[in-house]
């Protein structure tokens, strides 16, 4: 049975993956730490306040719980990011750097986020492949990157099990976003059943990649998993399973609030973050190595966030 840390459980990711974990490998072998007390997640399981940028608590929650996997999940996202480009920096590579000296010295395997904002304008936008150039002009893309070469190095150096998966915008009908630039995706659901309308940052033709949390969880648990041996890549898998504008997704909203409306107020930073990003990834080589096959589409997930938003907002979906 695996002995998981959870690091930066807090966020977007990390309050339903500790969840989802918990179901998996039994409550009390899923440690969930955040910088913030977390009442919901010390509900289920451990939980302890842990600064990830202090890494002898890192060693220590990793001793006193005999960790032998541990998921880094803390980070800036990208928007938020680029207002504060230092302390990006210092977060999220600080974190990263405590997270593979402890799993060098405990002998854990390591699994970190990277994302879609690892590719730069130079990258092929369509079906980006799994190798090419990367080259970000964020501060959120460089610490991916940089993230992605460290994986490998520790890999190959130390011989240490880490693995990684670039992300889409992550859409969930349970936590919000915080300062990304794919985050629209997630506020126009709740805005179209609050108030039938939606000022969307992100110009209209504008095409990201996004999926939905529950095959987010699928696979994170899916590639720590995985058969080490069929592992060609390790940091970082391209997976995808929607992509879509503004456009699009008010439209597929409109199929169950037909007086749905959406106008625009650009934010030129998000417009050029989203830009300069791929509109669809190649994502063959998750498939061929470790299986991944999403289950969720744009007009499935569209009905699920409404029907479950709907029932928590208590506002019907329909006039
Ligand atoms: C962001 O928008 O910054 C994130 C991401 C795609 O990594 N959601």
């Amino acid at each position: 049975m695996k002995r998981i840390l959870i690091i930066g459980a807090g966020g977007q990711i990390g309050s339903e993956l500790t969840l989802h974990l918990r179901k998996i490998y039994g409550d009390a072998n899923v440690v969930a730490t955040d910088v913030r007390e977390s009442q919901a997640l010390a509900e289920s399981g451990p939980f302890e306040t842990l600064d990830a940028l202090n890494p002898a608590a890192m060693a220590s929650v990793v001793e006193r719980h005999r960790i032998d996997s541990i998921f880094n999940l803390v980070a800036l996202l990208s928007a938020v990011g680029e207002r504060n480009p230092q302390l990006a920096w210092n977060v999220n590579i600080g974190a990263l750097m405590n997270s593979l000296e402890v799993a060098r010295q405990y002998n854990c395997a390591l699994f970190t986020p990277s994302s879609i904002g690892a590719f730069g304008n130079n990258a092929p936008k369509y079906k980006t492949p799994q190798d090419t150039i990367m080259q970000p002009s964020t501060i959120y893309g460089v610490c991916k990157v940089t993230g992605e070469l460290l994986g490998n190095y520790y890999a190959h150096k130390y011989g240490l099990d880490t693995r990684s998966i670039r992300f889409p915008g992550i859409i969930s009908n349970m936590t919000l976003p915080g300062g990304g630039t794919t985050d629209y995706a997630v506020e126009i659901y709740y805005e179209a059943l609050k108030n039938k309308h939606y000022t969307c940052a992100i110009p209209k033709d504008v095409y990201m990649d996004m999926i939905y949390m529950p095959d987010v969880l699928k696979a994170c648990v899916d590639l720590m998993e995985a058969d080490p041996s069929k592992l060609v890549h390790r940091n970082s898998f391209n997976i995808a399973s929607m992509s879509f504008t503004p456009e699009i997704i008010a439209a597929e909203i409109r199929k169950h609030i037909p007086d749905f409306t959406l106008d625009y107020n650009v934010d030129p930073v998000k417009e050029e973050i989203a830009r300069g990003w791929p509109d669809m990834l190649d994502d063959s080589c998750a498939r061929e190595e470790w299986g991944w096959n999403p289950e969720w589409n744009l007009s499935r997930m569209t009905e699920d966030m409404l029907s479950v938003l709907s029932q928590r907002l208590g506002v019907a979906k329909t006039e």
